[in-house]
């Protein structure tokens, strides 16, 4: 496979972990380590379904895991927290998935998937450690998928590149029942270190853009878990379809205006032609209510990723800052995705100094992105120790509440 050389990565104490826990498990020493990171959404949410580009970055939390090939098609996987029962599956092109939101099946996607395209006969023994906050909105879910697919694709030879790979796990987690976009298998796939991640769709491609030396983007969590099933998961779906539904009556009035051709479908085809302004225009005349307001967001967070990149490039924080809150404003009334302690986590991190912050990831709970210059980084963490955490009375002595984010490697995978 066309991996980056995992031994530029840096080696981490918790792979070490993960490779006793395997011992002491199995009584033989894994043959293999693979990692894959989480991630974080500088900006561009609820677009990647729609084949729109996005702005993300891989961070420096990881999920690792110790494993070794199997002689049969059964796949034992343990993790090193208590709070993970241990998965045992046999591989197949139909696999019985556990009950929704269980982590059981974030581990069957991958295989499920491979099986559907592949001849998949070997199965492996596996310890899980991970350090991604869990239900934090920081794809915790795609780097386990990741790495999974990772491992069963190494025991089994297959010869896969990095980006048809990330196509084949985005795919693979809809397994788990939300009907997600692309963004998270491929930004834990294809990160890069110092670098964030301009990613389109159809064909999946990955432009890396430097991260400005001086800027600093720190992660809040609100303390509210996203729960992968239940309302966050049908709330998602609801999300899709809406403003799927929304395209299609623009796309129809369009095409009957004489302004596009009537064969076209994608909210990137309708606003390469008719652009923001115009395709605005159109939904603002003949959609109201939420119909409207999810087409908005659509077309407005899109025209915002196009001008983040450009303000990376041009190191323009405070520009870059207002183009986060703008995001967060519309997630919140457009696409109404935020939740009360994403608002005032929002609120915490401009009053702790922040440039522009805004809801990362699907939202309904989970975490805030923030950016700041390096100098007014420790300010702002104690910003939010005071604003948010403490009169909250959420514990911040943990690794899970408020940290920098590293923009981090993609995915590895090393043979011992
Ligand atoms: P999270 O925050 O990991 O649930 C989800 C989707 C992304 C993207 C974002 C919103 C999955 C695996 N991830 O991310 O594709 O649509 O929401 O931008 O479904």
């Amino acid at each position: 496979m066309n991996w980056p050389n995992p031994r530029q990565v840096d080696r981490s104490p918790l792979e070490l972990i993960s490779g006793d826990a395997f011992f002491k498990e199995f009584g033989v020493q894994p043959t293999h380590f693979a990692r894959a990171p989480g991630r974080v959404n500088l900006i561009g949410e609820h677009i990647d379904y729609h084949d729109l580009p996005v702005f993300p970055m891989a961070i420096q939390r990881q999920v690792y895991l110790a494993f070794r090939c199997r002689d049969d098609g059964f796949v034992r996987i343990r993790s090193v927290s208590e709070d993970f029962e241990e998965v045992e599956f046999e591989i197949g092109r139909e696999i019985t998935a556990n009950l929704q939101g269980h982590w059981g099946n974030y581990l069957k996607a991958p295989a499920n998937e491979l099986a559907r395209r592949f001849a998949v006969s070997h199965g492996f023994d596996g310890v899980l450690v991970s350090d991604i906050p869990i239900a934090a909105g920081l794809s915790s879910s795609s780097a386990l998928v990741n790495v999974v697919g990772l491992a069963l694709a190494e025991v089994n030879g297959l010869e896969l590149e990095t980006l048809p790979f990330a196509d084949m796990m985005a795919d693979a987690e809809r397994y788990t029942g939300t009907r997600g976009g692309g963004m998270d298998q491929a930004v834990s796939i294809g990160g890069q270190a110092r670098y964030a991640a301009q990613i389109e769709f159809g064909p999946l491609k990955i432009r890396h853009i430097l991260v400005p030396e001086k800027w600093r983007f720190v992660i809040a969590n609100s303390g509210v878990r996203v729960e992968k099933s239940g309302y966050a998961m049908s709330a998602y779906n609801a999300r899709r379809d809406e403003s799927e539904h929304a395209l299609r009556i623009i796309t129809k009035t369009a095409s009957e205006r004489g302004l596009i051709h009537s064969q076209v479908t994608g909210y990137r085809d309708v606003l390469e032609i008719l652009g923001e302004d115009i395709a605005i225009e159109i939904a603002e005349a003949e959609l109201e209510g939420t119909l409207l307001r999810r087409f908005r967001h659509v077309v407005t967070e899109a025209v915002r990723v196009g001008k983040a990149i450009g303000l990376m490039v041009s190191e323009d924080i405070q520009a870059f800052g207002s183009l986060m809150d703008a995001s967060h404003r519309s997630l919140r009334v457009d696409y109404e995705v935020s939740s009360v302690e994403l608002d005032e986590l929002v609120v915490a991190c401009r009053e702790a100094g922040a440039a522009g912050a805004r809801l990362t990831g699907a939202g309904f709970g989970g975490s805030v992105i923030m950016i700041t210059e390096q100098e007014k980084v420790d300010e702002v963490l104690e910003g939010l120790s005071q604003g948010y955490y403490g009169p909250r009375g959420i514990r911040t002595d943990t690794d899970q509440s408020h940290f920098v984010a590293k923009p981090s490697a993609g995915a590895s995978i090393i043979t011992l």
